[in-house]
């Protein structure tokens, strides 16, 4: 099932994710819902808050044929190498704008998968700056927020404009 996306400025985006205390069955609906409205719009990941579901789950997928599915609940991440990285990031809450954000570098990613069975992965490039980019989406963070506050306002006032247009 698709999900509608939730689009910046939502003061929804600004909630905090509760930790997701046992991983059944609805959780696995979710996870495939999210997984379905991620492709649907062509994303790489998606955080539940981004869905209006506060609970710390975050799906990915960075291949081209679907064939990457990956799952991160209640993630936690430690710093390997404080280096920082810029990349052009885009985000499903905030369509049409890419902007360069400097993330670290190499993280230690410890999670849930969908089983609820703990994990632990190295990460680094895309995958290091993708679960930054989402784990903050789960403290209600966006990354327009790393962005100077005239760059955001613009970015605020042209989505208004649109979601004017489409109401
Ligand atoms: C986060 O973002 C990310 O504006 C995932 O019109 C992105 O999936 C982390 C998307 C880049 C690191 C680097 C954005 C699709 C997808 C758009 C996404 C759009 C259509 C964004
Ligand atoms: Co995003």
């Amino acid at each position: 099932m698709i999900l509608e996306i939730l689009e910046f400025p939502d003061p929804r985006l600004r909630t905090i994710a509760k930790s997701v205390a046992e991983v059944t069955d609805d959780t696995r609906k979710l996870i495939d819902d999210m997984f379905d409205t991620m492709y649907d719009a062509a994303g790489i990941g998606l955080a539940a808050t981004q869905v209006n579901v506060h609970e710390q789950i975050i799906v990915m997928d960075h291949s081209d044929d679907k064939s990457d599915q990956r799952v991160f609940i209640n993630p936690v991440i430690e710093v390997l190498e404080g280096d920082l990285q810029d990349m052009q990031e885009g985000c499903l809450s905030v369509p049409g704008f890419y902007e360069e954000v400097s993330r670290i570098d190499h993280v230690l990613i410890k999670a849930l998968d969908r089983n609820g069975e703990p994990f632990e992965v190295e990460a680094r490039d895309l995958l290091a700056v993708c679960i930054q980019h989402e784990m903050d989406h789960l403290n209600g963070k966006l990354f327009v927020d790393y962005l100077s506050p005239l760059k955001r306002t613009r970015i605020r006032k042209k989505l208004e404009k649109q979601h004017k247009i489409r109401a």
